[in-house]
């Protein structure tokens, strides 16, 4: 397969450099003609004649040769340039509710997830992943429509999609991912859970298949076994004459979190911890405690039911870790891992006990937040706390395989990051929930203001990230949050965001 790959790519660099090579011929054409009509601009004559003289090619000979330098340009022309350039192929693996701090390589004692151990730490970490938020309860669906679309869910709120509310979903005309990849040269594979996502861009993707039932592969005790299989599937079965762009979009480790009890086996019970910024019940009315996360534990939360959550998440993220695993098992064996960059990233995290919360329906890092790896060609290791949101992937992966970053939308692409050519990205965050709920986040701090209840809270990201110690009425403090209004205002209005923010009084 490796060698019709490699046959196929040298026919297209065949046709490439005929085309360049007519190209030129023409031109020379095209210029001795100029010279010709226009011999008294010595200037012209001058810039061209050296070279173009001492060709081969005389004047009349290329004025012979056009209908033929036409039509060998069109035959060569026949593939479009950026399909000629060998570009990695890109797997990227997405999970659904899985927390950035749930890694093994990256510090957690009780998780086993030696298929991501391997990415980090061989490729790099980006520890300040964010989902911008959501305009729905279930935050997967403006999560994943953002990432694939490279846009704030503000920018579609007037969208009346065929089936669905207004403002739910992205439209599917681009620039979206599986057309800029497309674009590009890729054969564009999705796989994915079926509820809650980006359906309209999805349909872009070549392939374009779906679990027939989220729940039940949930439950099936193999989390993550479906779409891998499937993906394994499609690798063997492919022609190989493109690269390929897959896009697994996995439902798991959402709940409900069923594992094989082999998995249940080897997770260590006793090491089970609550979360440090655990708490019986959030402190204040945050304007969704009723919402169906945060109805899968009675409150006050039980610690014993929250450590038996945390006993399912990590051996669901085993087996999906597992089965990840074999995805790229099957590329190492068909010789193509050392071609394909990996991205992993999840739609967003899960407060599973933290700050008294279950769901994704909070500004808390531990909902936002995003697990972020990327390995492959050209990826080097290492880590970074630059500032970013899951729709910069989209342009981030554009650059990364040398097509162009789309225009004209939000996302921007961190590459640079990743080269280590800067440390930084973007200035600061905007975060958003609902009407109830918007965060800024900067690199030094974090300001949630709940507008409904009229509640702030400022966090010191630096001394406190688990975000336990409100400094809001701390008097010191009084310029570092108007500073953050003001920050939070600006990027409201850059994103089209129109919630009053009933922001206390200075
Ligand atoms: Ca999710």
């Amino acid at each position: 397969m490796d060698l019709i790959r490699r046959n196929g790519l040298n026919s297209m660099y065949i046709r490439r450099v005929v085309y360049n090579q007519a190209k030129k011929v023409l031109r020379f054409k095209m210029i001795s003609d100029r010279i010709r009509l226009d011999d008294t601009s010595n200037k012209q004559a001058e810039r061209f004649s050296p070279e173009m003289i001492s060709s081969t090619m005389t004047k009349s000979l290329a004025g012979k040769l056009v209908p033929a330098i036409l039509i060998v340009m069109a035959w060569a022309w026949e593939l479009p340039a950026e399909a000629v350039a060998p570009r990695p192929n890109v797997l990227f693996l997405f999970a659904d509710d899985m927390r950035a701090d749930t890694i093994a390589a990256l510090g957690d004692k009780v998780a086993k997830t030696p298929t991501l151990d391997a990415l980090v730490q061989r490729g790099f970490t980006m520890k300040n992943a964010y989902c911008m938020g959501g305009n729905s309860g279930a935050v997967c669906t403006p999560s994943r429509n953002m990432m694939l679309s490279g846009n704030a869910y503000f920018r579609w709120k007037d969208f009346k999609p065929p089936q669905g509310q207004k403002g739910a979903i992205s439209p599917g005309d681009g620039p979206n991912f599986p057309l800029s990849m497309a674009a590009a040269g890729y054969e564009t594979f999705h796989h994915g859970k079926r509820g809650n996502t980006a359906p309209l861009i999805q349909a872009k993707f070549e392939h374009n298949k779906y679990l027939e039932n989220d729940q039940t592969e949930r439950k099936t005790g193999e989390p993550g076994k479906v779409i891998a299989d499937s993906a394994i599937d499609f690798l063997k079965t492919r022609s190989n004459q493109k690269p390929f762009f897959m896009y697994l979009a996995f439902g798991n480790p959402h709940d409900p979190r069923v594992a094989d009890k082999k998995y249940l086996d080897q997770i260590d019970a006793s090491k089970i911890e609550l979360p440090a910024n655990f708490l019986p019940q959030h402190p204040f009315d945050n304007g969704d405690l009723k919402v169906r996360d945060e109805q899968l534990a009675p409150t006050p939360r039980p610690p014993d039911v929250i450590k038996q959550q945390w006993h399912e998440y990590y051996a669901v993220q085993m087996a999906f870790d597992h089965h990840m695993g074999r995805i790229l098992d099957h590329l190492k064996a068909s010789d193509q891992l050392d071609n394909t960059l990996i991205v992993f990233s999840a739609d967003q995290g899960v407060a599973l006990g933290s700050h008294g919360l279950l769901g994704k329906q909070n500004l808390y890092d531990p909902s936002m937040k995003s697990p972020l790896i990327f390995a492959g060609p050209g990826v080097p290791k290492g880590q970074s706390d630059a500032l970013l949101y899951l729709f910069d992937i989209y342009p981030t992966v554009c650059e990364l395989v040398g097509s162009e970053a789309p225009k004209g939308i939000d996302g921007r692409s961190f590459a640079s990051v990743i080269s280590g050519k800067s440390t930084k990205h973007r200035e600061a965050l905007l975060l958003a929930y609902l009407k109830v709920q918007r965060a800024v986040v900067t690199p030094h701090d974090k300001l949630i203001q709940y507008p409904k209840v009229r509640i702030t809270q400022l966090f010191n990201r630096k001394t406190d990230p688990l975000e336990m110690k409100n400094l809001f009425e701390d008097p010191d403090e009084f310029d570092r949050w108007q500073d953050l209004f003001r920050k939070m205002e600006d990027l409201q209005d850059k994103f089209g965001d129109d919630l009053p923010l009933n922001r206390p009084m200075n």
